[in-house]
C-alpha cells in the first residue's frame, strides 16, 4: 500500500505539467485504505491467491485424470537433510542437501511427462527450506518456505527438452544462496519426446591424392555423464562464508560437489605406475579406498563412440567448458544445436548446455573450467580414452563413477558403475542397490 502511494506520489512530479498533483493522489484514484488491502488477503486465503491465472501448475486433485488420458506422471521425492561432508583436503563442511547427497538426486523425465514434485522437510531441520525447480515455469510465488515436520507436493508439465536446475529456495528466498551453495541443488533431465538427434561430424581423408571430407554419422544413443559445476564459501569451521561468497572469493570449485573428484586413485596408481603411492595426477586429494565413496574415479570412456554430457552450472561464477586435448563436436540447449565444432561453450550461473562428443583416440583428456582459479581450485576432470595405458581392458569394462552416471533416458547406452557421491553412508547405500553394472 505504501509503495503504491509512493509510486504515485512520484509520477505525480513526473507527470506535473500534464496532471495536477491532486489528481495523482491515492485518494483521487480511490486505492483502499491498508487495513482493508490486508483483510481482503486474509480473506482470500493469502497473497499468492490474488493471480491465480499465473500458475502454470498442473492441479495435483487432475493428475490422475491427464495419465488416465495418456500423460506420464513420474514422482520426484526429496527430502532435505543438513549433514557434514568431507571437502578435500581433510575436514568436513556444513553441507545441506536432498536426500544426504551433494548434488542431489539427477531425475530424468521425458518432454510432456508430469513431474509431481514433493519435498519433506523433518522437524529435525533446523531451518525450512523450499524448492525452485527450473524444468517447470510456474510463478515464484509458489517456492515459499516448508517448515520443519511438513512437506509440499506441486505438479507442473515438462515442456522444453535439455537440462535443468532444481533447487532449494531458502527460507522464502532468504538465505537462497546458503542453501544452494551449501549443497541444495541437482540436475532435472528433460528428454526431447522424439529422442536425441543423431549428430555428424566431419573427418578429412585423402583419396587418388585429394584431401576429401567425410561426413561421419553417429546414432542419437550414447553413453551419457552428468557434470554439476559449483563453488564452496567456506569459513575455517566449514560454516558456510557468506562474506566470501560476495567477493566471489570461492574456497574450492566442485564438479558433482567434489574437487578433484573424478581424477586417478591409489588403484590406478598401481594399475599405472605399479605403486599406489606414485600419483600419476597433479592432484589426488581422494586417493585411497578408506574414502569409500569419496575415493576419486576418473571417467573411462571408449573411443568412437557417442558421448552425451549434460552440463549445468549450479554456482555463481561462470564456466567456460573445454576439454583439454578435444573439441566439443555438438553444443544442444533446448534440443536445438547451439554450436559444432566449438574448442570452448561458455555456461553462466543457472545455466545448462548438453555437450556432444566423440573420442577418436586412446589417451587421457581433462574437462576443465578454462578459467584458472577454477581449474587449480577443483575443476579438473580427467577421461581416460580408450586403453592409452595398455592395461588389457576392453571397451566398457571399465565402470565409472555412479554420480557421474545419469537414470537411464531415451537414448542412453549403459554402462558399468561403481559407488561414487558426496553423500552419506547410508544414501550411498541406497545408490548401491539401484545402479547398474
Ligand atoms: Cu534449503
Amino acid at each position: 500500500m505504501m509503495s503504491i502511494v509512493a509510486v504515485v506520489a512520484v509520477a505525480g512530479l513526473l507527470f506535473a505539467s500534464t496532471y495536477s498533483q491532486t489528481q495523482m493522489t491515492a485518494a483521487k484514484l480511490n486505492i483502499p485504505s491498508q487495513e482493508s488491502d490486508l483483510q481482503q488477503i486474509r480473506d482470500m486465503g493469502g497473497i499468492q491467491l490474488q493471480m491465480p491465472s499465473a500458475f502454470a501448475q498442473v492441479p495435483l486433485d487432475q493428475v490422475d485424470n491427464m495419465v488416465s488420458q495418456g500423460r506420464h506422471v513420474v514422482d520426484q521425492k526429496l527430502t532435505a537433510q543438513s549433514v557434514d561432508l568431507p571437502i578435500m583436503g581433510g575436514g568436513k563442511y556444513h553441507a545441506m542437501t536432498f536426500n544426504g547427497q551433494v548434488p542431489g538426486p539427477t531425475l530424468r523425465v521425458t518432454q510432456g511427462d508430469i513431474v509431481r514434485v514433493t519435498l519433506t522437510v523433518p522437524s529435525t531441520e533446523s531451518t525450512p527450506h523450499g524448492i525452485d525447480t527450473h524444468a517447470s515455469q510456474i510463478s515464484a510465488s509458489n517456492f515459499g518456505a516448508v517448515k520443519p515436520g511438513t512437506s509440499t507436493t506441486f505438479a507442473f508439465i515438462a515442456e522444453v527438452p535439455g537440462q535443468f536446475k532444481y533447487h532449494c529456495s531458502g527460507v522464502n528466498v532468504a538465505a537462497m544462496d546458503q542453501h544452494v551453495l551449501s549443497g541444495m541443488y541437482g540436475m532435472t533431465i528433460v528428454d526431447p519426446l522424439n529422442g536425441y538427434n543423431p549428430m555428424v561430424v566431419d573427418k578429412t581423408y585423402v583419396q587418388n591424392g585429394q584431401v576429401l571430407i567425410k561426413h561421419q554419422r553417429y546414432e542419437a544413443d550414447a553413453k551419457e555423464f552428468v557434470l554439476e559445476y559449483n563453488q564452496l564459501y567456506l569459513s575455517a569451521d566449514g560454516s558456510y562464508d557468506q562474506t566470501a561468497m560476495f567477493l566471489h572469493n570461492t574456497t574450492q570449485t566442485v564438479v558433482n560437489g567434489f574437487a578433484f573428484g573424478y581424477v586417478p586413485n591409489a588403484d590406478i596408481n598401481k594399475l599405472i605406475k605399479g605403486d599406489e603411492n606414485k600419483n600419476i595426477f597433479v592432484a589426488q586429494p581422494w586417493n585411497s579406498a578408506d574414502l569409500k565413496q569419496y575415493q576419486s574415479h576418473p571417467l573411462f570412456v571408449d573411443t568412437g563412440v557417442h558421448y552425451r554430457i549434460f552440463v549445468e552450472n549450479q554456482g555463481n561464477m561462470p564456466v567456460f567448458f573445454h576439454i583439454v586435448g578435444e573439441i566439443l563436436d555438438r553444443v544442444v540447449q533446448g534440443n536445438h544445436v547451439q554450436a559444432q565444432g566449438t574448442e570452448t561453450w561458455l555456461i553462466g550461473g543457472s545455466q545448462g548446455a548438453t555437450v556432444d562428443l566423440v573420442f577418436d583416440n586412446p589417451g587421457v583428456y581433462v574437462a576443465v573450467n578454462h578459467d584458472y582459479a577454477a581449474i587449480f581450485s577443483g575443476a579438473a576432470t580427467v577421461f581416460v580414452a580408450g586403453d592409452p595405458f595398455k592395461l588389457g581392458y576392453g571397451p566398457g569394462d571399465m565402470p565409472n563413477p555412479s554420480d557421474a552416471v545419469p537414470p537411464m533416458g531415451k537414448n542412453s547406452i549403459p554402462q558399468k558403475e561403481v559407488v561414487h557421491c558426496l553423500c552419506t553412508d547410508d544414501q550411498a547405500a541406497a545408490i548401491a542397490k539401484t545402479m547398474s553394472g
